[in-house]
């Protein structure tokens, strides 16, 4: 009687386990280029999913002050939305010389949400007269996971380094072509999606992440 329990147990965990496993990660952004930053680096362990997936997906605002608080909007809106497991990464460049500017507000920074190219020219402009020793910055990232609406985890990572005076590089999106990572002279954008993930404050905060999936086996190992 027992050693059938214990089969049936046994039976149960590994049907409610391969039903975590082939279900997807949906990743609450509309930024492409995080989404697939994130399927790089889970590298096969689940499917990933994003706002492309889903159409009717509300527009989230970021009224939050802080990462975690505009992460924790985006997580808990979405997973109220859609059934599964939500991750919501939100970032951005702190800038010393500007304060901790562009700070959460990284995505509008040049005057129109998104727009890159805008970005990058007014951090150009507004550390023109800073020199080289002074252009210390950091990416930082904050990821949270959510289930039906609330909050379940949180994660960070950061990565140091230094503004250059000079775009340089196609790869990667945002400041990338703007930041040098401390040990690097070449950009994130010059240094390829292999050197950046490694690095990347994205990176950081997702290695945390897949630790705490792997150990609740919601992921598998690749
Ligand atoms: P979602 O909110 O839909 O996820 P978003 O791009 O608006 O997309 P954020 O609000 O988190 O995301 O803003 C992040 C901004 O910070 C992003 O648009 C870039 O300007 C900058 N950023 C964040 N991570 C970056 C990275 O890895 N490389 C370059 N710039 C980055």
């Amino acid at each position: 009687m027992e050693f059938c329990l214990k089969n049936v147990r046994q039976k149960n965990r590994t049907m409610a386990e391969s039903r975590a496993l082939n279900a997807p990660l949906i990743i609450a952004t509309r930024n492409p280029h995080k989404t697939m930053e994130i399927r790089q680096m889970l590298g096969g362990r689940c499917a990933v999913l994003d706002a492309s997936d889903f159409p009717d997906w509300p527009e989230v605002a970021e009224t939050g002050t802080t990462f975690l608080e505009n992460a924790t909007l985006k997580a808990e809106t979405i997973s109220a939305r859609v059934s599964g497991l939500v991750l919501a990464d939100d970032s951005g460049l702190m800038v010393d010389a500007l304060h901790g500017a562009p700070g959460v507000y990284s995505s509008g920074y040049g005057g129109q949400e998104g727009n890159h190219a805008m970005n990058n020219q007014k951090l150009l402009r507004e550390l023109h007269d800073v020199p080289a020793e002074n252009r210390a910055a950091r990416f930082v990232c904050t990821m949270v996971i959510a289930r039906e609406g609330k909050s379940l985890a949180h994660f960070c990572g950061e990565v140091e380094g230094r503004i250059l005076s000079t775009a340089g590089g196609a790869g990667g999106f945002g400041y990338d072509p703007l930041f040098a990572p401390t040990g690097y002279d070449q950009s994130f954008a010059e240094l390829g999606s292999k050197v950046k993930n490694a690095l990347s404050h994205r990176g950081r905060a997702l290695a945390k992440v897949i630790t705490w999936l792997e150990q609740k086996s919601l992921v598998s190992t690749p």
